[in-house]
């Protein structure tokens, strides 16, 4: 039995259950058959939840780079790696070969090292989806820098807040980006930035618009004709299994983003496994995954995951409705894709539209379609099975958390059944539990509570970076011995899992994390916000939107409203960027409070859903009028 490439139910239910039986076995063959090591392990896994210490394969040496590319030259050099569809549709898309892909990775490496970039230094990529992302990405890893993609859609102060925080010295960025019809000066955005941030040295700039941008002397530095005059060979730097390979920043619910710090051995065997599986990857498929590289799906899943596999992955630079909203079916059809991944917002958006867009092309290269980011809406996932897969495609819906570093809950396409809004069984290794309110596991089926995961599994992220403490309080101090993943979870009688969503302050808008406190902070500082909350709402197409509270100082009182909320949007456009805005902002004389001062967004949230019929328990409320006002206000 190959324990890599389940193949049906029986299988899996195998397969399963000796990688439970005894993980560290298990995962042992698994990094044995199919990676190549520098050094093997003295030990497979060392772990304590309680400190939290995670350590996968301790003493093995690799360098990730040569598994995702180098040992694929021989049988697959000229096989496609990376294929690059531009924003529009009239660009030639460009295979880049695992040939091409070695030397300019190589090329790249040589460029960072020369600017003195050396193992364990950090570096900032700003990026669009243009192929010089992913091999920022690889060349870090090659010299063994550890990489934190900014999602390139993120503010001046989002993106110098992650660069201090991580103390980068170096920023990777592009004169601008296409989106649609428009074009975005990333460069701009940058040196916005980096005037809080003391301490980077060097900014390369990839062209890719016809832009004049400001080059600052001594620090910027148009990246071609670098890689011009760079050798095509790199040795990849020797690493530990353990050591740091990316930070990736995602929000909290309270204080500034978490920088979630990924490792090396334990990331790619499992990104590896379970995108063979999950994608059930066929040499020759042509797998395309429409997430941006700026977020945990697109490192896992465009980048490392389908690499090591030596898969051909898709990298759309553009978006889903331009020039119409047919272009994510006409790539479809133009590129025969076999595995198609996005996110229920995208299948909500274009569902809206005329099934026309869909019709005029061929989709039957298709095999499976996958969804990651927030629950799947009944209504969508029928969607997407009849009109996309035609039915003949099984739709593995994806759970799993930037923190989580792969999908932990999903279908094995061809082998489990799937039901509509149902992520189902656990991977191989994984090892979930639900928990009641008073903390302890809730037996037997079905079941209703806080999903935990009882057992470590290779991709789980090690600390955040620079506060280990905040990793230990947010993950593994609400269930003793325990990881709390932060959603809740339903499991139905045959034991497959139905995850419901945050049970904390994290709203999901449009598949983006956004925390309540960080959007809050952005409104206070508007000089006529007294206090503000933040809840989300069901929204058709983003699956939630942000529904804003917000109390006005005295002098703020006499201003026009429309204007103020104009305003409020433009100061959160400027201190997060434009997917934290509100859709509706509701003002108020007061916000519902406990006595020990905490907001009940519990009732908020209820008010801005118009679920007023039972508000709960409002006994603790210190100022319970202020509910009767709101909840006259807004309905
Ligand atoms: C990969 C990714 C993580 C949060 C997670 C959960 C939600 C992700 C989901 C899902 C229901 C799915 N989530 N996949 N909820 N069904 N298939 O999205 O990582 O950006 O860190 O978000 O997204 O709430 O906790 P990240």
């Amino acid at each position: 039995m190959s324990n890599y490439h389940i193949k049906h139910l029986e299988e899996y239910f195998q397969v399963y259950r000796k990688s439970v039986r005894d993980p560290e076995n298990f995962w042992e063959e698994v990094a044995e058959e199919h990676f190549v090591w520098r050094k093997k392990w003295d030990k497979v896994l060392e772990w304590d939840f309680s400190k939290p210490e995670i350590k996968w394969f301790q003493g093995a040496q690799l360098n990730i780079t040569e598994n995702c590319i180098d040992r694929h030259l021989r049988i697959r050099g000229e096989k496609t790696a990376i294929l690059f569809e531009p924003n529009d549709p009239n660009e030639e898309a460009e295979n880049i070969t695992y040939k091409d892909l070695h030397g300019r990775v190589c090329r790249m490496a040589n460029v960072l090292s020369e600017k003195g970039i050396k193992k364990g230094d950090r570096v900032v990529i700003y990026l669009p989806m243009i192929p010089e992302l992913a091999v920022s990405v690889l060349a870090c890893a090659r010299i063994g820098a550890i990489h934190s993609v900014v999602f390139a859609g993120f503010s001046s102060t989002a993106l110098s807040t992650r660069i201090n925080d991580c103390g980068a010295k170096m920023v990777i960025t592009s004169d601008g980006s296409y989106r649609g019809k428009k074009t975005i000066d990333l460069k701009g955005i940058v040196d916005e930035a980096l005037n809080d941030c003391p301490d980077v040295e060097t900014v390369l700039v990839a062209k890719r618009i016809d832009s004049k941008i400001d080059m600052k002397a001594g620090r910027d530095e148009w990246l071609a004709p670098l890689l011009e005059g760079a050798y095509g060979d790199f040795p990849p730097e020797v690493m530990d299994a353990e050591d740091p390979l990316f930070i990736l920043y995602t929000s909290g619910s309270t204080g500034k983003p978490k920088g979630m710090l990924h490792t090396t051995g334990g990331y790619m065997i499992y990104t590896a496994y379970t995108f063979k599986n999950v994608f059930q990857y066929r040499e020759n498929d042509i797998y395309w995954c429409t997430a941006d590289i700026g977020w945990i799906t697109g490192h896992s899943y465009i980048i490392y995951g389908p690499l090591a596999n030596g898969a051909t992955t898709v990298m759309f630079e553009g978006v889903p409705s331009y020039p119409d909203f047919g272009r994510f079916w006409e790539i479809v059809q133009k590129h025969k894709i076999t595995q198609f991944y996005t996110a229920p917002t995208a299948i909500r958006a274009l569902a809206k539209e005329n099934l026309d867009f869909i019709k005029k092309y061929d989709l039957s290269s298709l095999k499976v379609l996958g969804t990651v980011g927030e629950p799947i809406n009944e209504e969508a996932w029928h969607w997407y099975n009849d009109h996309v897969g035609e039915k003949q495609c099984p739709i593995v819906d994806t759970w799993w958390q930037t923190e989580t570093g792969g999908i932990l809950i999903s279908p094995v396409p061809f082998s489990t059944p799937t039901k509509p809004t149902y992520a189902t069984l656990p991977l191989p290794g994984v090892q979930p539990a639900l928990m009641d309110e008073k903390g302890a596991e809730i037996k037997g089926n079905p079941a209703d509570g806080r999903l935990c995961i009882k057992y470590p599994w290779p991709s789980m992220a090690r600390s955040i970076w620079g506060n280990h403490q905040r990793y230990k309080d947010t993950y593994f101090s609400a269930f003793e011995n325990k990881y709390f993943t932060g959603d809740g979870a339903l499991r139905d009688e045959v034991g497959y899992y139905r995850i419901t969503g945050r049970v904390d302050d994290v709203i999901i808008v449009s598949g983006h994390n956004l925390g309540t406190a960080p959007i809050e902070d952005a409104i206070n500082e508007h000089p006529a916000v007294a206090e503000s909350a933040i809840v989300g709402f069901p929204h058709d197409i983003k699956g939630n939107a942000l529904y804003g509270y917000v109390t006005l100082k005295e002098t703020g009182e006499s201003r026009d409203r429309d204007n103020l909320r104009k305003e409020i949007n433009q100061v959160i456009t400027e201190h997060i960027g434009p997917i934290a805005k509100l859709d509706k902002i509701q003002f108020t004389s007061g916000l519902p409070k406990t006595r020990s001062g905490k907001i009940m967004r519990r009732i908020l949230r209820k008010i801005a859903s118009k679920d007023t019929g039972n508000l709960g328990d409002t006994s603790t409320l210190l100022n319970p009028e202020v509910v009767e006002e709101i909840m006259e206000e807004a309905l």
